[in-house]
């Protein structure tokens, strides 16, 4: 039923989500405090940890000048793909599931990112 995300960098602005994602979206609409928002500067996260909720979304910025990045997560229960993310764009993730995650690049791999998503 899940379509398999392989990080790619072919697609600019293109990711997927999966049926149940799609499906988690509508628990944490009206909720607060989101977007959180984490900088993509120097091959780093910033901030590296971020606990948020159920439902609430990340606006991943690529502040880093001149540089490409391709944030990108793979789990059991979630999982997306940003693409090639320009210098300047931003990227917003929901995260649907609850479940602590470490979201990647695809180009630099010293980046990480711990998300912890509370029920
Ligand atoms: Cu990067």
């Amino acid at each position: 039923m899940r379509a398999r995300l392989i990080p790619s960098r072919t697609g600019k602005f293109g990711f997927q989500m999966t049926a149940a994602i799609v499906g988690g979206l509508l628990a944490g609409a009206a909720l607060g405090a989101s977007p959180y928002v984490i900088s993509q500067k120097d091959r780093e996260f910033r901030p590296q940890e971020i606990v948020i909720k159920r439902g609430e979304t990340i606006r991943f910025i690529n502040d880093d000048g001149e540089l490409l990045h391709h944030t990108y997560l793979s789990s059991d229960t979630f999982e997306f793909d940003s693409g090639d993310q320009q210098p300047g764009s931003q990227f917003d993730v929901v995260f649907s599931v609850a479940g602590d995650y470490t979201v990647l690049c695809g180009i630099h791999p010293k980046m990480k990112l711990g998300v912890h998503v509370k029920k």
